[in-house]
C-alpha cells in the first residue's frame, strides 16, 4: 500500500474503518461534484440566476475538514461547498435552496436567499439573540463577495484566539463558550488570483508579526476568471514569492507547505502537519494547494473553453481530483470498480433528489400565492371585460414564478381600468 497514507490518524484506524472513511470521502466529493454539475444546469435552464461552484476543489476541502475541530472558525470564499458539507453545516437540499434564493431560513440557513449562492455561514446566535456555545460547534463567518475580503476577518478571528490564550481570566465560564483557552485555529481559503490583492498581503504580514493561529489555504487553479497566473502572480507561485516569510533561525514567521489538489494522501498529511503547528505553536501556516482544476470554468456566466488552451483543458480532465481519487483507491485496493460505480450512481441519485426537494419547497409558497391570485381574479367585478384568458394563462403555468402572478394581476387591472378610464374621459369631455 502507498506509504503516504500512513498518517497519524490513519494509523490509529483498523483497515476496515480506514477503508470506510476513504469511501465516505469519495462519496462526499462525488455528491459535491454532482451538485456543481446539476447546479450549472439549473442556472442555464433559468431556474436560478447565477452559480459559482466548488468543482475541482473538492478533495482539498475534504482533507482540510478532517482537522477542523469544534471552536475553529472558517473565513473563506464561494468555492467551499465541499468543506461546508463535510463539517455538516450544510446539506445538499439546503445548498440548492441557496442557489434558488429560497427566502426562508429553514430552507436556506446560509442567508435565507439574501446572499448569492455559495456564500456560506454558520449561526453564532440563537433565535432569541443569545450566543450559541461557539467553542462547541464548527463555525464559519459569513462570506462576502469582494475577493480578498475574507482575509482581514480571518486575521481578527485568529487574533481573538491569541488573546484568549494569553488572558487566563478568560479560561473559565462563561468565556469558555467562546474559546477553549485560545486553542482554536482560524482557517482561511482564497483563490490564487485574489492573493494579488492588498488585503491578502496586509493580512499575511500582520499574522506573521502577531504569530496567530491562522491556517490559510490557497486553492490554486491557475486562473482568476479568465486571466492566467502569469499575469497575476510574480514567478507564477504564491508560495515561491512568500519564501521570505518562512520561519527560520533568524526569526519568527510562517510555515509554508505545498501540496497538490488531486493527491488525497498528501493533502491529508499536509493538513495534519499544518494544523498541529498552528494549534500547538500558534504559528501561522500557509498551505499552497497547487494543481487544482475548475471543470466547469469560473461561474455560470462564462465558458472556459474560450480562454483555456486545449492542452490545459486536457490536463484538467486528466488531473481531476475525483478521477485521481478513484484511481488511488483502486491502486491501493481500498475499493473495487463495482463499489466505486455504485457510490457514484448513489451520489447522482442523492443530488437529484435533493435538487427536486429543494425546488418543490421553493415553489410551494409561490404556488399558494398563484392560487390565491386566481381566486382574486375570479372574484373581480369584470363589467363585461373578457378576462378568462388571463386566468387560464396563469393557471396553466405548471411552475409559476412570482413575476407570472404580478403580470396576470397587472393585465387584469389594465383590462378593467381601460373601459373605466374611457368612461371617465367621455364624462369629462362631455
Ligand atoms: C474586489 C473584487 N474584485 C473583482 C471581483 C470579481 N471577481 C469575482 S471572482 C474573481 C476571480 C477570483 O479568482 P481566484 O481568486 O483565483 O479564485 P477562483 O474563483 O479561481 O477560485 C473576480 C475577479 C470581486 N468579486 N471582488
Amino acid at each position: 500500500m502507498d506509504q503516504k497514507i500512513n498518517t497519524a490518524s490513519a494509523e490509529s484506524l483498523s483497515f476496515d474503518d480506514f477503508k470506510k472513511a476513504v469511501l465516505n470521502d469519495f462519496r462526499l466529493i462525488n455528491e459535491s461534484r454532482q451538485a456543481s454539475l446539476l447546479g450549472r444546469k439549473e442556472v442555464l435552464t433559468g431556474k436560478a440566476k447565477f452559480g459559482i461552484f466548488g468543482d475541482g476543489k473538492e478533495l482539498a476541502q475534504v482533507a482540510m475538514s478532517k482537522v477542523f475541530q469544534n471552536g475553529d472558525f472558517r473565513s473563506g470564499y464561494y468555492r467551499d461547498q465541499t468543506f461546508m458539507f463535510a463539517i455538516k453545516a450544510l446539506n445538499l437540499q439546503q445548498w440548492f435552496a441557496g442557489l434558488y434564493a429560497h427566502t426562508d431560513i429553514e430552507h436556506d440557513p446560509m442567508s435565507a436567499g439574501r446572499q448569492m449562492g455559495g456564500h456560506f455561514a454558520t449561526h453564532s446566535l440563537n433565535a432569541d439573540g443569545t450566543f450559541k456555545p461557539l467553542s462547541q460547534q464548527k463555525n464559519s463567518s459569513s462570506d462576502i463577495s469582494p475577493t480578498g475580503s475574507q482575509m482581514p476577518r480571518l486575521l481578527g478571528l485568529a487574533y481573538a484566539s491569541h488573546f484568549y490564550k494569553l488572558n487566563t481570566d478568560l479560561h473559565k465560564a462563561p468565556f469558555t463558550d467562546f474559546s477553549n483557552k485560545g486553542n482554536e485555529v482560524a482557517f482561511g481559503t482564497i483563490g490564487d488570483s485574489s492573493t494579488s490583492e492588498g488585503l491578502f498581503w496586509e493580512t499575511i504580514n500582520a499574522a506573521g508579526v502577531l504569530q496567530v493561529p491562522m491556517l490559510i489555504s490557497v486553492w490554486d487553479d491557475g486562473h482568476g476568471i479568465s486571466v492566467p497566473k502569469k499575469y497575476q502572480t510574480t514567478k507564477e507561485s504564491i508560495s515561491e514569492v512568500l519564501k521570505g516569510f518562512q520561519r527560520d533561525k533568524n526569526g519568527r514567521g510562517y510555515e509554508i507547505l505545498k501540496t497538490k489538489g488531486w493527491d488525497y494522501p498528501h493533502l491529508c498529511e499536509t493538513y495534519e502537519k499544518a494544523v498541529k503547528i498552528c494549534r500547538e505553536e500558534h504559528v501561522p501556516v500557509l498551505v499552497h494547494v497547487e494543481e487544482v482544476t475548475q471543470p466547469q470554468g469560473h461561474s455560470t456566466s462564462g465558458s472556459h473553453e474560450r480562454y483555456k488552451s486545449k492542452e490545459r483543458l486536457q490536463w484538467e480532465t486528466d488531473f481531476d481530483c475525483v478521477k485521481k481519487m478513484r484511481e488511488w483507491i483502486i491502486q491501493n485496493a481500498l475499493g473495487t470498480d463495482t463499489e466505486l460505480d455504485k457510490i457514484e450512481e448513489e451520489a447522482k441519485e442523492a443530488v437529484k433528489n435533493a435538487k427536486n426537494a429543494a425546488w418543490a419547497a421553493y415553489l410551494l409558497p409561490i404556488k399558494e400565492d398563484a392560487s390565491q391570485a386566481i381566486t382574486l381574479l375570479d372574484n373581480m367585478i369584470t363589467e363585461g371585460a373578457d378576462i378568462s384568458a388571463i386566468r387560464t394563462d396563469l393557471s396553466s403555468i405548471k411552475e409559476p414564478i412570482r413575476k407570472d402572478i404580478h403580470v396576470a394581476v397587472k393585465r387584469q387591472f389594465a383590462k378593467l381600468l381601460v373601459p373605466l378610464l374611457q368612461r371617465v374621459n367621455s364624462l369629462l369631455l362631455g
